[in-house]
């Protein structure tokens, strides 16, 4: 249901000037970006049409063709043909760096439901990559597999887990969550290093996701272990940039606690 009378209500013409050296539909993207950020206009709210937002803004048609444009591309609004222009929000999450968690473990904690749209699986001869990275003799096998994931029905990201098939010998074996396959078998995952890259989204990647081609997104590899150190898990992932964001906690060096960042 749309509630876009009740959050037009709330659109705010100081907001834009055109005393500011940024350009009026930059202004009114950022604007805009807000107020879905902020929860003003929620998933699948419909935007007041060009007209009416030029209105209340007191502003052009153009400066809102182009600001509407800018959101367009990155994914946060949705045409449609006849019906209007629709937020495109769906779950937002705010992931901690600092501990070891799953996909599934992640959601469940914030009331989402966490899935798995399989793309590949398979057992393989483990690449140089993956061989180095998991610390194996060349020639070793894994199990390769290849996930969308997603919540509440939503993809959030694209995860390529390999694991070695003395951990994991048959990729159907995972059904759900693959830390729980690890868990079960006494392999519990202990310690990661993560390495995080942000990206532009290629046409494959982006159409999986349900983004636009070129949309911002975190590469992240991380590379588990278990508690004696032997390498678990070499996971090469895509996250929509737009779906997630990444909190740290840091402390005063020498090792006080001073400050909690994000919650
Ligand atoms: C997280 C991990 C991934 C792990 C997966 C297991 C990152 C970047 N990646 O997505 O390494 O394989 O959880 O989730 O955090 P599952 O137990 O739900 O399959």
């Amino acid at each position: 249901m749309s509630n876009h009378l009740s959050a037009a209500d709330s659109f705010d013409k100081a907001a834009l000037s055109s005393d500011l050296p940024l350009p009026l539909y930059l202004q009114l993207a950022r604007y805009l970006r807000g107020l879905i950020a902020s929860g003003k206009f929620g998933h699948q709210d419909a935007l007041p049409s060009e007209r009416e937002l030029a209105e209340r803004l007191g502003v052009s048609r153009v400066t809102v063709r182009k600001a509407l444009r800018e959101l367009l591309d990155e994914g946060l609004l949705q045409q449609r043909q006849g019906a209007g222009t629709f937020v495109n929000r769906g779950p937002y999450v705010e992931q901690r760096l600092s501990t070891l968690t799953s996909f599934s473990d992640d959601m469940s904690s914030r009331g989402l439901s966490a899935g798995s749209l399989w793309l590949h699986r398979q057992v393989t001869i483990a690449s140089p990559e993956e061989t180095l990275a998991l610390g194996l003799s060349p020639g070793a096998t894994v199990s390769r597999m290849q996930r969308l994931r997603t919540a509440n029905d939503t993809p959030m990201a694209l995860e390529l887990a390999v694991v070695p098939t003395r951990f994991v010998p048959d990729p159907s074996e995972v059904k759900g969550s693959l830390y729980d396959v690890l868990r079960r078998r006494g392999c519990t995952p202990f310690r990661a290093l993560q390495r995080l890259t942000a990206i532009k989204l290629q046409a494959e990647q982006a159409e999986q996701l349900g983004v636009p081609e070129g949309a911002p997104a975190l590469y992240i590899e991380r590379r588990t272990m278990l508690e004696d150190g032997t390498p678990v898990e070499f996971v090469r992932s895509h996250y929509r940039g737009d779906a997630y964001d990444f909190v740290v906690e840091l402390n005063l060096a020498g090792g006080s606690r001073v400050q909690e960042v994000g919650s």
